[in-house]
């Protein structure tokens, strides 16, 4: 199997602390977005990282997917339980993750627009979605050791992977301090190998 990655994507980081929690080998390919000799889109229409690249060369997109495939690859304990009540728990906390992902790209990408073409709005709107959904996350992990039922799961990998990349691209807004208890369990999160191993490189 073989991974469509960036280094700092934390979708992409998300597959990579999977596999490496499953002790599942992947054969990394980095790549670079938007290049004319991409092979991303020949796999993904949408155009997006990250892409599995499976071994009768169908492609797996997006996140969501590949790291669901990826669970099901290895016998034993699962990041996403069976349980119908704590799967829906886990991948709503992942919902989440992701869509706080997905306005802090929306806030880099506007930011590097020149100057007079930046909206102030669109930047608070976005902002605003960031800044709710750590609250929550922060109000529900509380006292806490894992997200959801007391096992470490994806939901647990997915805020870590979100926390990582807000730390790189929003890193004045000083979460750390706003939000104690998401602070107190990124620290946790990022001494697991796993998460060394992937730890996004500032550009
Ligand atoms: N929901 C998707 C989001 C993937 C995504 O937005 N990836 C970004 C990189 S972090 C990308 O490929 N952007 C290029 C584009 O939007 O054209 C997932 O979970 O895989």
């Amino acid at each position: 199997m073989k991974l469509l990655y960036t280094q700092n994507s934390p979708y992409a980081r998300k597959v990579r602390v999977v596999a490496l929690e499953k002790h599942l080998d992947l054969d990394l390919q980095e790549v670079v977005l938007g290049a004319e000799d991409s092979p991303v889109t020949q796999y993904n229409p949408l155009g997006k990282i990250p892409v599995l690249i499976l071994d009768n060369d169908e492609g797996l997109y997006d996140s969501r997917v590949i790291v669901e495939y990826l669970d099901t690859r290895t016998p034993g304990s699962r990041l996403v339980p069976n349980d119908p009540r704590l799967r829906i728990s886990v991948i709503r906390w992942c919902a989440l993750a992701d869509g706080i992902c997905d306005a802090t790209i929306a806030v880099m990408l506007e930011q590097r627009k020149v100057s007079d073409q930046q909206s102030a709005s669109f930047i608070d709107k976005q902002m605003k979605k960031v800044e709710q959904g750590l609250a929550v996350l922060n109000e529900d992990i509380n006292k806490k050791k894992w997200c959801v039922d007391e096992t470490f799961s994806l939901a647990d990998i997915a805020v870590g992977c979100m926390l990582g990349y807000v730390s790189l691209r929003l890193a004045d807004m000083g979460w750390q301090d706003k939000y104690p208890n998401l602070s107190k369990h990124y620290t946790i999160l990022s001494k697991r190998p796993s998460f060394k191993e992937t730890a996004p490189v500032a550009a």
